[in-house]
């Protein structure tokens, strides 16, 4: 059974693997809890206006009850743990069991109240960016309102005035709380359904955390030298594809709470920018695009046709940025010959290799020995061998023969003969060496390094 099944089934009041519930308190909604990091079905609305619900990638949508009219949902900021890819957990703060927080949806003109429940060690607010509504609403801790004290609850309700994509964080020790993971995404679906209406409609945030190698809590105090480069706090190859079927129009929502810029590209299809957090972008006013620049504190959807069957890369292009941890502050070492030095070391430190003399791509092919509840820096196979990323990227999978509604992972594409770079004055590779592996024999894994045990 889905979680999806599992809420229709039961209302909003079940308790699952993952999923439990620690509201007893007669008025208060229900405060799910989920920790899985795989990307949940579409949260289907059991009552309400009808929409068509988003997919959060490696997330989840939260459930809410009406109550008199009014759509009541139910925070809880709390310290949660958060898996950034198989090998390594981070200790973070979010909401409702994960980091980021469950996604809010609601529609154009519904009444919305918001509970959040502070179970942090230190005060919080939570500020909803890009709503317009009431001043006092803000959330902007000792501005527009009282500080939320551990052990706390505060009520937020305000009414969504337009459609769009927004997003949730806290206006309180705010360097502090984002770089331990709190923010979420707020869509509010437009009163019409078929208004702009796609097929496939993914979220997810562009965050960062600074962890050293070994580590499991964030710094707090990095203004820009992060190096963990997220997608909803995972790293490739921990981040779930987004699959379409060939034809389907599709969107794709990212919203910046890191502090840097991330320039997304897209390989295989021109689309174009559809939305900000200032709301839909008119159709005289947009243009083709194959990468869009993502600042901080924005939020841009795009979309396009998947017109084009293949796996296609998506990620943000600047390169370290697809890269996890051991990639920074390592010094250049391209033609320099490390034989000698090596050697002396080796005999202090036996496990010591060589690394960088002719690049950094061997990297991505071996095993060497980590801290524990670390990640290699370049990792993940493809069918043709080592991908060397990591952090934010991810693959766009289109697909001839998705069945409607079975958007599982399909496994690598199947070229069609001929339509795969070969090595000149060798033969072009056979069918079967284009077709790749089988679907369930190479997906997309962290390998873990040997001796390397995850926690
Ligand atoms: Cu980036």
């Amino acid at each position: 059974m889905d979680r999806r099944q599992f809420l229709s089934r039961s209302g909003a009041a079940v308790l699952g693997a993952g999923l439990v519930t620690r509201v007893g308190a007669a008025s208060l909604p229900e405060a799910p809890v989920f920790t899985d990091p795989a990307t949940q079905p579409p949260l289907a609305p059991r009552e309400g206006r009808p929409y068509n619900p988003v997919i959060t990638l490696n997330g989840w949508s939260l459930p809410w009850r009406m109550k008199d009219g009014v759509k009541e949902f139910h925070l809880v900021a709390e310290p949660v743990v958060r898996e950034l890819a198989p090998g390594m957990k981070a200790r973070l703060w979010g909401y409702n069991g994960s980091s980021p927080g469950p996604t809010i949806e609601c529609v154009e003109g519904d009444r919305i109240r918001i509970f959040v429940t502070n179970k942090l060690p230190e005060h919080t607010a939570v500020h909803w960016h890009g709503i317009l509504l009431p001043n006092g609403m803000d959330g902007v801790g000792g501005l527009t309102q009282p500080q939320i004290k551990p052990g706390k609850t505060f009520v937020y309700e305000f009414q969504m005035k337009k459609s769009g994509t927004f997003m949730y964080h806290p206006h309180a020790d705010e360097m502090v709380q984002m770089a331990m993971g709190m923010m979420g995404f707020i869509v509010v679906h437009p009163k019409d359904p078929d208004f702009m209406r796609v097929d496939r409609d993914f979220v997810f945030l562009l965050n960062a955390f600074d962890i050293e190698p070994g580590a499991a809590t964030p710094k707090v105090n990095t203004m820009l030298d992060f190096n963990l480069w997220c997608f909803n706090s995972r790293v490739f190859p921990a981040i779930d594809p987004l699959v379409c079927r060939t034809g389907d129009r599709v969107r794709i929502r990212a919203g910046n709470l890191t502090m840097t810029n991330h320039p997304l590209h897209l390989h295989g299809v021109d689309f174009e920018v559809t939305g900000t957090d200032g709301g839909w972008v008119p159709k005289s006013a947009r243009w083709p695009e194959v990468t869009t620049d993502v600042a901080v504190g924005q939020m841009r959807a795009i979309e396009f046709i998947a017109d084009a069957p293949g796996d296609w890369a998506f990620h943000c292009h600047k390169s370290h940025h697809t890269m996890n941890a051991m990639g920074h502050d390592v010094p250049t070492l391209i033609g320099v010959d490390q034989h000698d030095i090596t050697e002396r070391i080796g005999k202090l430190v036996p496990d010591y290799m060589e690394m960088g003399s002719k690049g950094m791509a061997e990297m991505g092919e071996m095993e060497m020995p980590l801290p524990d509840n670390t990640l290699p820096m370049m990792t993940g196979w493809g069918p043709f061998g080592p991908l060397e990323m990591g952090g934010m990227f991810t693959v766009v999978k289109v697909r001839d023969d998705v069945k409607p509604g079975d958007y599982r992972d399909p496994g690598w594409f199947k070229h069609p003969q001929g339509t795969v770079a070969w090595e000149w004055g060798c033969d072009a590779p056979s069918a079967e060496r284009q077709s790749g592996p089988a679907a369930d024999e190479h997906t997309l894994k962290a390998r873990k390094p040997t001796g390397h045990e995850s926690h």
